[in-house]
């Protein structure tokens, strides 16, 4: 879906999802409880569904407190920056309130820098040894936090005050899954 070209707007993309946002997983038939082809959609839906049907490799710790943190990190993003910020909220801020690209950078900035720095403070690791949000393996966390940042540099934020979330950006760009998922890698990106 080319969210800029406003593609999840049609009707094709609200058959499969009526919300008409993206993402939203078309499981294959094998994966149904009944065999025929069913939709999730809802990230965190749609991630712990992959960590129950694919748990190898998990995207949670083991441990029931630990799991509580990465979900709790994870939703820093998923609950309170990422949904102020979306394409829908920010088309409805330049059309009912007039705000400008500088006054929508700004808002984006505000929002993003106040996970941000939640995040970087709940970031355990000391920097020089920081590679993901949590633990030495890739999680739930990262899978939230890796978008958002592409998310910042479109809205021109200065991420170097947050040296951790730099370095967890540096790291995964190295692993295959993450570098893959970027927009830029998209076949319809232009
Ligand atoms: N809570 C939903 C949010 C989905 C969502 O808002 N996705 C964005 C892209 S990251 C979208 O489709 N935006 C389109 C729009 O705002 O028009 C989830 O976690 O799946």
């Amino acid at each position: 879906m080319h969210l800029g070209k406003n593609a999840h707007l049609g009707e094709d993309f609200k058959a499969i999802n009526p919300q008409q946002l993206v993402p939203a997983l078309v499981l294959e038939a094998a994966d149904s409880p009944d065999q025929t082809e069913h939709t999730l959609i809802q990230s965190p839906a749609i991630i712990e569904w992959l960590e129950e049907a694919y748990p190898t490799p998990p995207l949670l710790p083991t441990d029931p407190f630990e799991r509580a943190q990465v979900r709790a990190m994870a939703a820093v993003v998923g609950c309170d920056v990422h949904p102020i910020n979306n394409k829908r909220i920010l088309d409805y801020l330049r059309k009912q309130f007039g705000a400008d690209e500088a006054a929508i950078n700004a808002w984006c900035g505000n929002w993003i820098g106040a996970g941000f720095d939640a995040l970087e403070a709940l970031i355990a690791q000391p920097s020089s040894e920081v590679r993901y949000c949590f633990g030495t393996t890739p999680t739930l966390a990262d899978v939230y936090l890796i978008p958002q940042i592409e998310s910042a540099r479109r809205f021109k934020v200065d991420l170097s005050r947050w040296p951790k979330i730099m370095a967890i950006d540096a790291h995964c760009a190295t692993l295959a899954a993450f570098a893959e998922a970027a927009p830029a890698r998209q076949p319809d990106a232009a």
